[in-house]
């Protein structure tokens, strides 16, 4: 069900400070920014080299008691979540259900630019915060 990587997610606490970090010391280009009220976070999609590849999304905490809030109070800064993306978010969400994996939502949320998001319990990854990535624009394609 993964079909490659979307993204690999950042917490920060300054989005703009983070941004111009981003750009003017690694060369990456902001390509999207939203705040996204559900999750608490304002966001900044940072495109690397030619654009086709993964992006660098930067978190920063919208309001205190947000996902990313808590993250950076106990953990600091740093990697947060890796995201991969999927052609139908619920499908994939039920096989890995089967395979003993929790997610955290019974029905996807809404993510960056009209995605449809949910998330394995980083208990049941590894210690990894996985995200599952249906973007706006997934074409369904039988045997998808
Ligand atoms: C917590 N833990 C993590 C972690 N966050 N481990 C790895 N990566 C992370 N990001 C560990 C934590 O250290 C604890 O370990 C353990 O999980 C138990 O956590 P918990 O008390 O059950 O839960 P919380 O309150 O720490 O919350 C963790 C979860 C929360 C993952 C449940 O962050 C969450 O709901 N995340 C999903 C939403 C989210 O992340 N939104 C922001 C991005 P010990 O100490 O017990 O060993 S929004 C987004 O990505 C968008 C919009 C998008 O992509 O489009």
């Amino acid at each position: 069900e993964l079909l490659r990587i979307d993204h690999v997610g950042i917490a920060v606490a300054d989005l703009d400070e983070a941004i111009r970090f981003y750009e003017v010391n690694l060369g990456l280009r902001c390509v999207h920014q939203e705040t996204n009220d559900e999750q608490g976070v304002r966001e900044a999609m940072l495109a690397v080299g030619d654009g086709t590849g993964p992006r660098i999304q930067l978190l920063a905490p919208a309001r205190p008691d947000s996902a990313i809030a808590k993250f950076i109070d106990r953990s600091g800064p740093g990697l947060q979540q890796l995201a991969y993306t999927v052609a139908d978010v619920e499908v994939a969400a039920d096989a890995l259900r089967a395979r003993g994996m929790r997610l955290l939502y019974d029905a996807p949320k809404r993510g960056t630019a009209g995605s449809r998001i949910n998330f394995v319990h980083p208990k049941d990854a590894g210690g990894v915060l996985v995200e599952l990535v249906e973007p706006a624009d997934a074409v369904h394609l039988p045997g998808d």
